[in-house]
Formats: C-alpha cells, sequence, structure tokens
C-alpha cells in the first residue's frame, strides 16, 4: 500500500464528493462526506485484498470459514482508519477543509445484524483474523433490517425495524453477482439407481432461490492484510421465474433475508428460521468447494485445505450439506465423504440453556430440505450402528441426532465435526460434567476450551481516547500494537499522580455520557456518584432484576432515613428484550417506573439515581463501557456462558461485581481477589440445590425482613403503575420459587454493594484497583483468543 499525504487525500476525497453526488465539499451532507470517505477507504485498500486472495489461491493457504447466522460490527469507519494507520491524518486533513471527523462518525448507521454476545464475538473475530494474518473468512446474512430499534414508550420497550441499509447499499460492502450460486428448497426427493450401483438424488417440484454474495472488507491492525465477511443476499433467479409468479411468492422469497430474528437464547422453529439457515450454509459451502476443486486436489482431502466453523448450532446444517455436495455433486463414496467432513468442521457452544440448543420438528425439516433429512437420517443410522454393544443403550439414546420426532442440531455438530469447543473455562467444564457429559464419553478428544476475547482495539483505543493518551504518556505506545505491553501499569499503579491522572479521565468519561443522558432523557447526573452499569440482553439469568431490588433497598433505606450518609449511585441500564419474552418486558417496565419515582423525588438529595437507556447497541457501549465504575455481571452461577462486556469493562477501568459465573472467574484469577468484587452461591452451590431440589424462596422471604420489604415493594404500591409486572415479578419470586436464587444472593450482593460504597471513598484504594484492572486486561485479546482457534482447532497457521 502507497504512503498517503494529506494533500493528496484531500484531493482524492474533494473529486470523490464532486463525481458522486455533484457537491462541493462545503455543501456536502455528512452523510455524503461520510460514504465518500468510506469509498476512498475501499479503494485505498483494494490492492491490498485483491493481492491477499490471489496470495491465497496461489500458495493453496488452508482457510478458515466462520459460519455465523450473527455478526454484529457496529460502525466501522473508526476502526478501518485506525487498523490502516490513517486515522490521524485523515483527522486532520478533514479539519483542515473544515470537515470534522466526529461527525461523519455519527453518520455512519450501526450494523447490527445480530442479537448480543455472539453476533459480537464473531465480529472481534473478524477484526482479529486479518490481525494476526491468518487466512479466515466470515459467512453469513445480509438482513436488511438489523436487530430491532427499541423506543421507551410509557416505561415499555416498543420494537421498530432497523433500516439500516441504504438503499446504494453499504459502503464497506462490493456486490459479487458473478460468484452468486442457487440453493435448492422445498420439493422432494427420490434416489434413483444407476448402473454403477451408485443412487443418484432425483429432485421434484424444488424451488430455486438465488443467492448473491456481498463481501464486507475486514482489514487487519498495520499488517497491509484484508480478509473477507462474505454475507448473502436472496435474489429471484431468472431462470426459474416462472416458479414464482404472484407478487406474494416473490415476496415470500424476498422475506428469506429480510430481518434477523430477534431472540437471543430460544427459538420455537419457525419455517422461515430454518430456510435462513440452510440457505446461508448451502450457499457458502458451494462456494467453498468450488473454489476447493479449482486447485485439482482429491475431494477426499479437502479438510487439508478448508476448515468450517459452527458458530452455536444454527450453521449445523453445515454438516451434512458438506456431504451432500461432495456426493451429489463431486461424486464422492459416504465413507470418504464422511471422513473428510469430520475434519472440516468444528463447532463451537455458547449456552448451557437447553431451550437455546436448536431443535427441529422432523416434519418441517423433511418439508423444507428433503435431501438434507435424508442425510442426516443416514448419518444418525450409521452413528447408532457404530456405537451399539460398546456403550450403554442410553448414551445412544440421549445422544443420537434423531429423536422423537426432532433432529437434534448440536448433537449433529458434535457428531459431524473433530472439535467442540466452550466460550470459558467454567463453561467447557460444564459442558463435560453435565451438559454434553454423554458426548464426552463417546468423544474426549473433541473437547476444548476457547475462552472469548474482545477486539481491544475498538474497546481502547476508540471507545477510549483519553485513556489511550494517558497510557502513551505512562508506558509509551507500545501497547497499542501490543496490548500486553499494559502489564506495565503495575509498576505505576500506587503512584498517587498516576491515580489522580485515571481519575480524571474516567471523570471526563463520566461527563460525556452524563451530557448524553441530558440530552436524551434530560435528566442531571452527578459525576462525583458511583456510575454503576449493567448493559447486556434482558434476560432472567442475568438478573437484572437482582440490581433492581438493591436499588429499592436503598431507597427504602433513603426514605426511612432521609440524612443516611450514602455514597451517591448513579444505576445505568441498557437491554434488550426479545419481543416475545414476557417477563423481560416486564423488568423493563420496573425499571423505567422506578427511575420517574427516584429521579424526581427531592428528598433523596441527589444520592440515587437510575437511568434506563433506549436502544442499547454497539455504538452506545462505545459510550457507556468507558465511563462506568462499577461492572455488574450477576448472573447466576453457572448460567453466564462466559460474558464479553465484563472484558470490556475491566480494560477500561471498572471494577467488576460479579458472581463466579463465565470468565467473570478467570477475571478475578487475572487481576487477583482483591481487586475484584465477588459475591452469591458459587456454581457447586446452585447445582447442590439442583440435585436436592432445597431451594425454597418463601422460607427466606419469611424469615427476612429486609428481603420481605424490598419483594413486597413490587406489589404495595411502592413502583406506580406497575401493578400487573409487580404482581408479575412477585409471583416469580415467591409463588414459583425464584429459579435464578436472587433472594438468596441478595444478602451477600448487598453487603458487597455497602463495600463498594465505602470503598469508592477511598479514592487511593479504590484506583490501584482500576490501574490492576486495565493492567491485566490484556489477556481478555480477541487476538489470542482467534490464534488459540486458528492453531488448535482450525490447523491454519
Ligand atoms: C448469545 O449471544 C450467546 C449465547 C447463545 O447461545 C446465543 C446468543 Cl445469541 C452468548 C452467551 O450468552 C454469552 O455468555 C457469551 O459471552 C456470548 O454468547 C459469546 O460467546
Amino acid at each position: 500500500m502507497e504512503q498517503l499525504t494529506k494533500e493528496q487525500f484531500i484531493k482524492a476525497f474533494k473529486a470523490q464528493l464532486h463525481t458522486d453526488y455533484l457537491v462541493d465539499n462545503n455543501e456536502a451532507t455528512a452523510e455524503e462526506h461520510f460514504r465518500t470517505l468510506g469509498k476512498l477507504i475501499k479503494q485505498y485498500v483494494m490492492s491490498d485484498w485483491l493481492r491477499r486472495r490471489d496470495e491465497i489461491v496461489k500458495e493453496q493457504k488452508k482457510t478458515a470459514y466462520y459460519f455465523s447466522i450473527e455478526f454484529l460490527p457496529g460502525k466501522m469507519l473508526q476502526t478501518n482508519l485506525l487498523n490502516l494507520g490513517i486515522y490521524d491524518l485523515v483527522s486532520e486533513a478533514l479539519a483542515d477543509i473544515n470537515v470534522d471527523l466526529a461527525v461523519l462518525v455519527e453518520a455512519e448507521r450501526d450494523m447490527a445484524l445480530g442479537n448480543g454476545g455472539l453476533g459480537r464475538l464473531a465480529s472481534c473475530f473478524m477484526d482479529s483474523l486479518p490481525t494476526i494474518g491468518a487466512p479466515g473468512f466470515g459467512n453469513g446474512i445480509r438482513y436488511k433490517y438489523g436487530l430491532f430499534k427499541q423506543r421507551i414508550v410509557n416505561g415499555y420497550q416498543v420494537e421498530l425495524p432497523d433500516a439500516w441499509l441504504p438503499s446504494e447499499g453499504s459502503v464497506w460492502e462490493t456486490k459479487k453477482p458473478h460468484s452468486a450460486v442457487d440453493v435448492k428448497i422445498y420439493g422432494s426427493v427420490y434416489l434413483a439407481p444407476q448402473e454403477d450401483g451408485a443412487l443418484k438424488p432425483i429432485y421434484e417440484n424444488v424451488k430455486t432461490l438465488h443467492a448473491v454474495p456481498y463481501d464486507v472488507i475486514q482489514i487487519g491492525f498495520n499488517n497491509g492484510v484484508v480478509n473477507n465477511l462474505r454475507l448473502w443476499d436472496v435474489e429471484l433467479p431468472e431462470k426459474y421465474e416462472l416458479d414464482y409468479q404472484t407478487l406474494a411468492d416473490r415476496r415470500r422469497v424476498e422475506d428469506i433475508t429480510s430481518f434477523l430474528y430477534p431472540d437471543d437464547s430460544s427459538r420455537d422453529g419457525q419455517a422461515m428460521r430454518l430456510i435462513q439457515e440452510y440457505f446461508m450454509v448451502s450457499a457458502g459451502l458451494q462456494t467453498i468447494v468450488a473454489s476447493y476443486a479449482k486447485m485439482h486436489l482429491p475431494m477426499a482431502k479437502i479438510h487439508e485445505k478448508v476448515a468450517v466453523h459452527i458458530n452455536d448450532t444454527h450453521p449445523a446444517m453445515a454438516v451434512p450439506e458438506l456431504m451432500r455436495i461432495l456426493m451429489d455433486d463431486y461424486g464422492v463414496k459416504w465413507d470418504d465423504a464422511w471422513a473428510t467432513t469430520c475434519k472440516v468442521m468444528s463447532y463451537t457452544n455458547h449456552t448451557v440453556l437447553s431451550e437455546a440448543l436448536e431443535k427441529w420438528d422432523t416434519g418441517l425439516f423433511k418439508e423444507i430440505v428433503p435431501r438434507i433429512h435424508q442425510i442426516v437420517g443416514e448419518i444418525d443410522r450409521k452413528f447408532v450402528k457404530e456405537w451399539v454393544g460398546k456403550v450403554d443403550t442410553g448414551i445412544i439414546d440421549r445422544t443420537r441426532i434423531v429423536q422423537n420426532n426432532q433432529i437434534h442440531m448440536a448433537n449433529l455438530a458434535i457428531i459431524g465435526g473433530h472439535s467442540v469447543n466452550g466460550v470459558a473455562k467454567l463453561h467447557t467444564e460444564l459442558l463435560i460434567e453435565d451438559v454434553l457429559k454423554e458426548f464426552y464419553v463417546l468423544f474426549p478428544e473433541k473437547f476444548n476450551n476457547k475462552t472469548n476475547g474482545i477486539a481491544q482495539r475498538r474497546w481502547s483505543q476508540i471507545a477510549n481516547p483519553g485513556m489511550s493518551t494517558l497510557l502513551d504518556d505512562l508506558i509509551g505506545k507500545g501497547w497499542r500494537s501490543n496490548i500486553h505491553e499494559l502489564s506495565k501499569l503495575e509498576e505505576v499503579l500506587t503512584r498517587s499522580d498516576v491515580q489522580t491522572s485515571f481519575y480524571q479521565v474516567k471523570q471526563a468519561n463520566k461527563q460525556k455520557l452524563a451530557d448524553y443522558v441530558k440530552k436524551t432523557l434530560d435528566i442531571d447526573l452527578p459525576i462525583d456518584a458511583i456510575f454503576d452499569v449493567q448493559v447486556k440482553r434482558l434476560h432472567a439469568y442475568k438478573r437484572q432484576l437482582l440490581n433492581v431490588m438493591h436499588i429499592i433497598k436503598l431507597y427504602q433505606d433513603l426514605k426511612a432515613d432521609p440524612g443516611l450518609e450514602m455514597t451517591p449511585r448513579v444505576f445505568i441500564f441498557g437491554a434488550k428484550a426479545a419481543p416475545g419474552y414476557h417477563f423481560a418486558k416486564s423488568v423493563i417496565k420496573i425499571i423505567n417506573e422506578l427511575a420517574n419515582l427516584i429521579n424526581y423525588d427531592t428528598s433523596l438529595n441527589d444520592k440515587l439515581k437510575v437511568v434506563f437507556l433506549e436502544n442499547y447497541n454497539v455504538s452506545l457501549a462505545e459510550l457507556i463501557v468507558p465511563a462506568a465504575d462499577v461492572s455488574e455481571q450477576i448472573s447466576t452461577a453457572g448460567k453466564e456462558a462466559s460474558g464479553t462486556s465484563n472484558m470490556k469493562f475491566m480494560m477500561n477501568g471498572a471494577l467488576t461485581l460479579a458472581t463466579l459465573d463465565g470468565a467473570n472467574i478467570e477475571i478475578k484469577d487475572a487481576v487477583g481477589e482483591d481487586n475484584i468484587v465477588i459475591f452469591g452461591m458459587d456454581k457447586d452451590a446452585v447445582y447442590a440445590h439442583y440435585d436436592k431440589h432445597d431451594y425454597n424462596s418463601r422460607a427466606i422471604y419469611d424469615s427476612d425482613p429486609t428481603i420481605k420489604r424490598v419483594v413486597d415493594a413490587f406489589i404495595d404500591g411502592t413502583i406506580p403503575n406497575t401493578h400487573y409486572e409487580g404482581h408479575e415479578i412477585w409471583d416469580a419470586l415467591i409463588s414459583y420459587n425464584d429459579e435464578y436464587f436472587l433472594l438468596e444472593d441478595f444478602t451477600d450482593y448487598a453487603e458487597k454493594q455497602a463495600y463498594i460504597s465505602a470503598l469508592y471513598q477511598d479514592k487511593p484504594s479504590w484506583q490501584a484497583k482500576v490501574i490492576k484492572n486495565i493492567a491485566n486486561s490484556g489477556r481478555f485479546s480477541s487476538d489470542d483468543t482467534i490464534e488459540g482457534y486458528a492453531k488448535d482447532i482450525w490447523g491454519i497457521i
């Protein structure tokens, strides 16, 4: 790539604006400026992109394909500028011609083709793969509507469509019509015996879809590597237009890529979702096998050049689809196809919640993907045959793919691959000991752990420029390319000038967030208060309600004694609820009404504030995370597979208040137990309740007056306008025995919160802990995580 000068850039920028929009620089809108800059960036990396592609083809490098139904990149302008090493140059050049880069950054739409942690992790990996120079590409769906936009109306969540895609398309993508492939669904298949004894599938009445790829550039950090995220869109195939005669027929096809399903942890088997999954898997794999075929190597050895990763169960049809392509399109025999398929495929499990492990009704499956249904039946039959007599039949009954007319996608991904990984140490242990223990009996060698990580450049350099400048001054700039150099902070963490500097950066970030809150909600936040943050999807197991119970307690304490000495607190929430998740929506309503009650009660003297920020997304996270003093990671132990916001907060100098769950445990190991605040039951204590069936929330409620007072606040009229929701919550906690053990953990939680309040008064201690956290956050870099995948699972580096 050529070295760019400011003058060249300005000239190119003005010329491009003129060509595309026929405007001069000073008349252009922010949107036009943004698109022009995006286009220039794409042109700037084009030679690297093409070179990279040729290199991989010429050198026949083994390549990994990360199949994921979700990607959640957020905005990409700043990351791209930073990774290209032209951030300052462009920012200064634009300033010279009176254009503010910050305004352009605002103009970019958030690309939210994901629900939460899983999609965001996929995007962190898309940043890290080119950064470590690994040939790894994404494969997903180009949804026209991303995750819904959340508005709060009268305290309730309202969902609006997220029309993120401009009519001209995203600036970061390139449409590749010549790489389109056909995907067949519905119809029926029978196997016609051939002269040589082989069986040839004959399709009847199928619907053919045209899959068109859009390639999104993924730029490595400072290394000239550009990879590719391939997102598939559906179009009507001209050749088969007679199959789609009515407008309704056409619309049904267009609907396939029209929106992302908004549930993060449960699925109720909609046909359209199954079609989305097959569409993406089939289009991706057809292309991959076709490019392998161009190498003229034996088809039965495709695993030597190709790795396919199944991110959660959603792309698990990759296993039978690769079998289909190898056998039906390339004439490979079953045994050879199976052997290579198992070596190509690997699977990450992201949850222990059984409702999130997909199961498809066999009837629906057979109707939509008849050939895949046949192949899955055969894989299942052969699996049973292989293990009969070797292990207990109960094990086979519970690990086979087809059970009670349902197809178990996790079982398919495990049986049809060579690797199964969890996303944090505890999570992988739970898979082995509990959730997947019978698979561990059959295939112990497949199991491994890959603790999640985060794209540290986005979550430090981009989201927190104030802290970044401070770090440059204290430890030099080396940390910007080698995040492990953050550990140099260990030497200065007790220096009072250093502590003051970190404090000042934090206060400035809090002010920025307070300004946003003032502008959007017209609430004044005192920045000398502790900013206590819980941002993540709304789910019962994540226990936003435990946080709420503690706020109620503080409110009651203050009402009882207005003179009470208390470190002021601002509780900040951000959370989307799945549209059909009734309980979660009730919690949102409760938080908003509680916020109204507290924020306008002058008798509390600004000691307590509660804000619910609507439409939590990646961009908002970039504003919130650097402003947090306390990071709430309070899931019931054993339930949160990993969590990743916990890592982002730590890197930005928040103290973690946590249960021993997911990656919280590894954060504790990294910083030491004095530098994190742990409370509540651990996983063994939780499991002991499961085993003994001895949990009794009503007994706790009856015997603990504080808890009783807090829980009763949901139904005694304390919180206005929540008659219905309050009873729903009270019932969940008491009548239905508090599935997530909030009552048992409450007392310890409240005590640790009190400890945090006291600690915050002791600035030197607090700041030393803050700096200790930043110093040890390097180990949660997704560059390192992906290196583990690339070496141990995919064998590509
Ligand atoms: C998701 O975001 C996660 C799991 C899952 O099965 C489905 C979705 Cl959409 C999350 C986990 O809940 C979280 O603990 C983890 O950190 C994240 O995936 C990335 O692994």
